[in-house]
Order: structure tokens, then sequence, then C-alpha cells
């Protein structure tokens, strides 16, 4: 029996688990009971990520099979190049990802900034809080009612579902998830409507008398003049548009008052240009109810997990957004740990793009579109094969990565780096093992386990921004109210993100089988038998960036005017546009709608 190693799953999940396993057993693994943000399960996706088929194991260069040497001076050669670009994707969430930014500083290359992900809701939290402190998983377990509010959390975040055991569950979300079938209530909503719910579920309180004047005079005193902007909305027509009513409304409210709250927010709220409004409008509904700094209350969303260190590889660069950014105006791209060609929305664009940059540098583990494209492919170590540090969006747990298998395969990110600072003759590069140490130090131990310095117990107790000295900020304003007219106006200047009318809108949530697009790609678009089409028919979907052919997968459980392609669906980002949130630089995925054709 060997001794037991401990190490975290680095996937792009909210779960962040920690797994245990030994020399002799491994591939065996386990989760860990004790932990307080697992159940000791792991899921199916962690196998997947040690007998993946479609591993690159062999550097290559134009084409042609090398050495990793031959592959790395190529790379470093490349880099000579005067406009360079790192563009990192979320293959694998160790703190060490990011130790190639301090290469791209010593030569002057640029960065990105912004996100495909979470940055819009990111923003909406961060105008009304100043600062964006997660709510503890503890905290969770103690509330007595969850909005689980665009969030697929059997499938996205499964280690949640046991802190929502018992708890009266509403669940806000265009289809009827596997959450939504065990909730109290289902509202079924009309996409990119949230912000609108927020608003009428907070002057409702207001009405009835139900918000916590105490809580509101001394954290956030501006709330009359919120309660005064929430009526400037039409109840009656904004209803009608996001297609509830009053009924349900009311029940909802039944659910929350006086109740114990957390609201679980996912990304699907947010993939809209107006996706920060969404998040500052549902805060705000969270202050009027005095949700903040109480216990077993709050909303927890896709958190900050770096808040609160110092981080070693923060450098001042040039950037340019990530979801729409100019690959060909670079010389060099160096590509790592995402697949841009297939995860960016407009990938008609992105192609065009890629295809315009010298030297296309792949650094992964997976064959993909930009795998394919590259001129140079740099095959990755996997989270097994090297030294890291896990933090986690979803909770404020931190776990060391411990190298678990030692390979010939591929080349770490420090190792990476360090060739790159040899080969250009630059110093300043410490070990790989001072830099974890320099993570590690700055945890605190809770529970017997390391936690990020940024956790709080009750987070905002005292109130908000940096210091907590700092109000809390209402929403004042929103660029998109299609029903008051004086606010149209900037809208219907912006037009150009507007959704064409095109019939059904585009859901992209993730899917279960695979970890964005690694490890399983889909071809099927599931649409509502209303709509008329056959299972197993093929159909064009067509939007006005682009189209292509999906496999009909007929589902009941969607909203008839919405259609879902997962985002591992090859394809998909072929119908989505190339803008950015209007806070946030974020992708706006669902910021579309589709024609469905016959082929
Ligand atoms: N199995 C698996 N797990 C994953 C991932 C994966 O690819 N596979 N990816 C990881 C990553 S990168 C992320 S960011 C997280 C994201 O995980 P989640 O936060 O769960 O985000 P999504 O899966 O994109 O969508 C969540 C839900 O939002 C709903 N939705 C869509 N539009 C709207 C809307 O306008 N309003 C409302 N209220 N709901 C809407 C969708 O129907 C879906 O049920 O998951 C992580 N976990
Ligand atoms: N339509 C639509 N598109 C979406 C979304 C959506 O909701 N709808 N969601 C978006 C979201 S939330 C996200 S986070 C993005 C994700 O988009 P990306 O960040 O592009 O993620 P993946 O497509 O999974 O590509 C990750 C790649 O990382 C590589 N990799 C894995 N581990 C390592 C490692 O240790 N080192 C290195 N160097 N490489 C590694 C693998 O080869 C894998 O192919 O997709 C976005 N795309
Ligand atoms: S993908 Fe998520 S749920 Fe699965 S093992 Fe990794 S962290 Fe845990
Ligand atoms: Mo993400």
């Amino acid at each position: 029996m060997s001794e037991p190693i401990h190490t975290a799953c680095g996937l792009d999940c909210y779960d962040a688990c920690r797994i245990v396993t030994d020399e002799i057993h491994f591939p065996k693994m386990h989760g860990d009971k004790e932990h307080p943000a697992g159940n000791g399960a792991l899921c199916a996706l962690i196998n997947k990520s040690i007998h993946e088929a479609g591993r690159i194991t062999q550097p290559r260069v134009d084409g042609k099979a090398v050495s990793m040497e031959e592959a790395m001076a190529a790379v470093a050669e490349a880099f000579k190049a005067e406009r360079s670009l790192l563009w990192r994707g979320s293959g694998n969430l160790g703190v060490m990802q990011e130790v190639t930014n301090l290469f791209m500083k010593k030569i002057g290359g640029s960065l990105t900034h912004g996100s495909l992900c979470d940055a819009a809701g990111e923003a909406g939290i961060l105008l009304g809080r100043g600062v964006h402190r997660n709510l503890p998983v503890e905290q969770i377990a103690k509330a007595e009612t969850v909005v689980v509010w665009g969030r697929n959390v059997t499938v996205t975040n499964a280690h949640m579902m046991p802190f929502l055991e018992g708890k009266k569950l509403v669940v806000i979300d265009p289809v009827k998830t596997p959450i939504a079938k065990k909730a109290d209530l289902h509202m079924q909503i009309e996409p990119r409507m949230d912000y609108y719910v927020a608003i009428l579920l907070a002057r409702f309180v207001f009405m009835e008398d139900g918000e916590d004047l105490e809580w509101l005079e001394e954290f956030a005193p501006e709330f009359e003049d919120f309660y005064d902007y929430t009526r400037e909305h039409r109840i009656k027509a904004i209803l009608e548009h996001i297609g509830t009513d009053l009924g349900e409304m009311g029940s909802i409210l039944e659910l929350i008052r006086g109740q114990k709250t957390v609201f679980l927010v996912g990304a699907g709220v947010q993939k809209y240009s107006t996706g920060s409004y969404t998040l500052q409008a549902i805060d705000a509904l969270a202050a009027v109810l005095g949700l903040f700094g109480k216990e077993g209350c709050g909303v927890h969303y896709l958190g900050d997990s770096k808040l609160g260190f110092e981080n070693p590889f923060r450098v001042k660069t040039t950037s340019v957004p990530k979801a729409t950014t100019n690959f060909s105006y670079f010389d060099t791209v160096l590509v790592q740990g995402g697949n841009p060609a297939a995860s960016m929305p407009d990938t008609n664009r992105v192609k065009r793009e890629l295809e315009g940059v010298e030297n296309l540098v792949y650094f992964g583990l997976y064959e993909n579109e930009t795998s394919q494209m590259a001129r140079i492919v740099i095959p990755a170590k996997n989270f097994f094969e090297k030294e890291d540090v896990r933090l986690s969006y979803g909770h404020h747990y931190v776990q060391k990565m411990n190298k678990v298998v030692e390979n010939d395969i591929g080349i770490s990110e420090y190792d990476f780096t360090r060739y790159l600072f040899d080969a250009f003759g630059f110093d300043g590069l410490e070990s790989e093992a001072a830099y974890i140490e320099k993570w590690l130090l700055q945890c605190e131990e809770k529970n017997g386990f390391l936690c990020s310095p940024a956790h709080e117990e009750i987070p905002y107790a005292e109130g908000f921004g940096e210091s907590g000295d700092d109000e809390f900020e209402f929403i004042d304003d929103y660029d998109d109210d299609f029903i008051n007219p004086k606010r149209f106006t900037k809208y219907r200047k912006k037009s150009k993100t507007k959704p064409k009318d095109e019939t059904f809108w585009l859901l992209s949530p993730k899917s279960p089988k695979s970890l964005n697009t690694q490890f399983f790609r889909d071809n099927r678009v599931q649409i509502h038998p209303d709509a008329g089409f056959e299972e197993g028919e093929a159909v064009r979907l067509v939007s006005e960036h682009g189209e292509h052919t999906f496999s009909v997968h007929l589902n009941e459980d969607i909203r008839p005017n919405c259609v879902v392609v997962t985002n591992n669906t090859t394809g998909v980002n072929s119908l989505t546009p190339a803008i950015l949130s209007e806070e946030g630089h974020n992708a706006c995925y669902q910021e579309v709608k589709v024609r469905i054709e016959r082929v």
C-alpha cells in the first residue's frame, strides 16, 4: 500500500473536487468524504480526463512531427516577431497556468481582458457591492429557501446538491432542468428577462411592506430611490413580455418571504449584452429583502477565486478583449489551454482571424479545431502530471495539486516559461516550488483544510466595498428598456446588438458529457415537439451571423420558443455574435435568435 496522494480536479467546474489516490492504484481514485464542499464522489468527466483518446503526445511544426526541443525552439523563434498575443482558455484552472504571463510581460506582448464566461455578471455585482465576496457553502447549507436562477446545478455543480436537500426550491430557467422538476416552483422564463423578474419582485416586496427597513437604513440608504425606479416599470406589459403572471410572482414571494433565502445564480442569466444589469438587479432584490450579511442568506455566483491573494503572475501589459479578439493583428498568437476556434462566439470570424496569423502556437492537451489550424503544436501535461494549486469559483477551499504520474508526454506551463526565459536570456523567473509556496502561504486553515484569504464566514456583515465602509449601490438605469420609450432610444441606436427577430432563442448551456469542448462533441439541437420537427431529422439553424446543420432531438422540457444546443456541439458558435456585454467585456452567446430550416 503506497502513501495516499491528495490532489484536485483541474477541470473548469464550480466544484474543484479534492481527489485521493496513490501511486499504485492510480488511475483508481476517489473524492474526499471529509471535504466541506464535496461528498466523496467524483463525476464521470474525471475518468475521461485520464483515458482521453484525442490526447496530443507528439509536438509538431508545420505539420511535421518534431522533438519537444525543436518545437520549443520554433516557439522561441516565433516570439521574436513584433506583435505577440497570449490567448488563454480555461482548460485547467490551476494557478500555475498564469506563469506564462511573466514571459509575455518580458517581451512586451499582449494578454486578453474580459471573459467568455462570467464577466458580465461579475461587473454587475461589483457595481452594487464594490467587491465580490462569494457566499460560503456553509451559509447555503443554512438557508431555508434556495432560488436556483439560471444554473443547471445537477450538471454543472453537482456537489451543490447535498446543500439543497430539504429546502424550499424555486427555479427560474427557460428549460425544465432536472432541478426544476424537483422544485416547489419553476418559472419557465422567457430568456434574457431576468432583470425584469428581479425588478418586479423587488417592487412587490416594497408594495407589501416586506422590505428589511432596519438593514436598508444602515447598509443601503438609497432604497427609496430604488423603489421609485422599480415603479417606472409597467407591471402588466412586463409580465406579458417575460411570460409570467401575478399569480406566479406571488407564489415566488410566498416561498421567500421571511425565509433565510439564497439565490444561486448561474452563467445562464448573463450571456447577454445586458448581463451586468441582471446581476445588479438580482443583488438589488436581495438587498431589499435584507439578504446580505446574515446567516443562511445571500447571493452565490461564480466567484473571483483569486480575490484576496497577491498574484505573482499578475502583470501590466496591453490587452485585447478575449471574446472578440482581433487575432490577425498579431504575428504570433499563443493559444494556451483553450479552443477559441470552437469556443469563442462567431466562429466564422474567429477562423478567418486565426488564418491571418503567421505563427499560431497551440499549447494544449487535445486535438481540436484550434490545434488543427496551428503551425506549432506543443503538447501540455495534464493536471495529474504536474504540481499546482487549485482555487475554486464555487467555494473557498484551496487544494495543493500534487503530481501523481511521471511520464515523458508534454511540458508543464512552468517548464514552457522556463525554456523561453532561458532562450531569451531573461532573468527573474523564480522556481516552480517558490511560486506554489507563495500561493499556499497566503491561505488560511479552516476545518483542517486550506482556505482562501478572502473567506469571510458571513460576507458583507459590516458593509460593502473593500473596507466594508460603503453602502450598497442600487441599479438606477437600464439601457435596454423595451417598455419605457425614454430609455428605449439608447438601445435602438445600438441596434447591432439587438437580437433580430428570427423566432427561436438559441440557448447554449453546458453538457453533462463534456467540459466545454473537451471529451465529447455533440451534433444535436434540442427542439420542443410543438415546433413540428421529427426526432433525428437534419435541420439548419440560421442566425444573422451564420448557419449550421444539426440533428433534431425532441425535448418537451424546453420553452417552446427556444432551442438548446449545448456548448460542446460542433458549429454552435457559427451562430453566435462577436459582441461584448455593456459592462465586463463578456461574450454574449445568447444574444441571438435563430430560424430553423429543413434540409
Ligand atoms: N458537466 C459540465 N460542467 C460544467 C461545465 C461543462 O462544460 N460541463 N462547464 C463549467 C463552466 S466553464 C461554467 S462557466 C459553469 C456554468 O454552469 P451554469 O452556471 O450552470 O451555466 P450554463 O450551463 O451555461 O446554464 C445554466 C442554465 O441557465 C439556463 N438559462 C439559459 N438562458 C437563461 C436565461 O435567460 N435566464 C435564466 N434564468 N436561465 C437561463 C439554461 O437553461 C441552463 O439550465 O459550468 C461548469 N461546469
Ligand atoms: N455557445 C457557447 N459557447 C461557449 C459557452 C456557452 O455558454 N455557449 N461557454 C463559454 C465558457 S463559460 C467558457 S469557460 C469557454 C471555455 O472555452 P475554452 O477555454 O476554449 O475551453 P475548452 O474548449 O474546453 O478548451 C480547453 C482546452 O484546454 C486544453 N487543456 C486542458 N488542460 C490543459 C493544461 O493543463 N494545460 C494546457 N496548456 N492546456 C490544457 C485542452 O486541450 C482543451 O482542448 O467556452 C465558452 N463557449
Ligand atoms: S469536473 Fe467538477 S464535479 Fe467532476 S471531478 Fe472535476 S471538479 Fe468534481
Ligand atoms: Mo465558463
